[in-house]
């Protein structure tokens, strides 16, 4: 009884904190995000976000995708977990991605901890190892046992031209409630101001872009359209990332060849696990996998939005050597 008033106690701090944070619409899991540690947090995931800072404890032998939303996070769900199960799950006729989502597959931990406290820590401590988890947040936000352990965290990111494009189709199409009030262009002009869930984009991914510079074995930083160029070599750079057996075996070359074509684009929306039924609650699986492309920014961007979003990605991103090519 303590315990669950002590729960309850939390849960409301928590949102008196929320609502005394400054708020905006954006492109969020929303309705709203709300500016807290440097990053604009979708309100959907406050409670969420606090306890997987409080209450996390990373393992060494932990994996982590992180992400900004819609760099390819699914996309490299898939990878890592065939990549990290590979010795369980060898067959990729009967593969658990061939019944599974992979958001299903990896839980993120700002969704985990949005749910039943005890029970999600309990369930935590029991998985077995290598556990493998996903995570939004900023780097400089994740808390502090993911990044003073050995874990590992693996960073997609895309060129922010598609990125953009991605989450406002993807807010078109989930739960009304959830929708922004805004439109394409609005939602735009808070793009360019870092006002987007988990954002500002620029800050999250110079934060992994740093760490990654830094600590190379800590941090493997892809960009979704190398991914996409080169899946080989990129896969390759994941599977000698983990310390994955992959690498010694044999068939070494197949066996990528294989994981890559189970995780391409078209194979993973042509599977029924993935054409119904939602991921937590408000998204259709379907909408994760919508065109997957390279490039698409070019049918919704006027010449004055692109050449306001060049200069944003120019200036933001000067001097730190990461750079997109995005008008090939
Ligand atoms: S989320 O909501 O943050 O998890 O979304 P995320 O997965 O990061 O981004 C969704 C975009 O990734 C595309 N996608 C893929 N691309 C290549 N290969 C695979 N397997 C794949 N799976 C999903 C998806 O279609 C979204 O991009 P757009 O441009 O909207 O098609």
């Amino acid at each position: 009884m303590a315990l669950a008033s002590d729960h309850k106690q939390a849960n409301e701090e928590i949102n008196e904190l929320m609502l005394s944070l400054p708020k905006e619409m954006g492109l969020c899991a929303g309705p709203y995000v709300h500016l807290f540690q440097d990053f604009w947090c979708p309100s959907f995931y406050f409670q969420g976000v606090i306890n997987f800072q409080k209450h996390f404890h990373a393992k060494d032998s932990d994996v982590f995708v992180a992400s900004f939303p819609k760099s390819g996070t699914t996309w490299l769900k898939a990878l890592t977990f065939v990549i990290l199960n590979h010795q369980h799950f060898p067959s990729f006729e009967n593969h658990p991605l061939l019944s599974s989502n992979p958001h299903e597959l990896v839980s993120s931990l700002e969704f985990i901890f949005s749910h039943d406290l005890h029970d999600q820590i309990l369930n935590l401590s029991n998985m077995s190892e290598p556990r493998l988890f996903s995570t939004h947040l900023p780097f400089s936000s994740l808390p502090k046992t993911m990044t003073e352990s050995k874990c590992k965290i693996i960073y997609i990111c895309r060129n922010p031209f598609d990125t953009f494009v991605s989450a406002w189709e993807f807010s078109t199409k989930i739960k009304s409630v959830f929708s922004p009030a805004l439109t394409f262009e609005e939602a735009f002009e808070k793009y360019c101001n870092g006002i987007a869930g988990f954002g500002p984009w620029w800050s999250h991914m110079l934060g992994y872009w740093n760490e990654s510079i830094t600590k190379p074995d800590k941090v493997l930083f892809l960009k979704y359209e190398d991914l996409k160029e080169d899946a080989v070599f990129h896969v390759k750079r994941i599977v000698e990332f983990l310390d994955s057996p992959i690498a010694q075996e044999g068939e070494s070359s197949a066996v990528i060849e294989n994981i890559i074509n189970l995780c391409r684009f078209e194979k993973m929306k042509d599977l029924e696990v993935n054409k119904s039924g939602y991921i937590h609650n408000i998204a259709e699986k379907n909408n994760f996998f919508r065109k997957g492309k390279i490039g698409d920014w070019k049918n919704y961007f006027s010449p004055s939005m692109v050449e306001k979003l060049s200069k944003i990605i120019e200036e933001k991103l000067s001097g730190s050597g990461l750079s997109f090519k995005v008008h090939s």
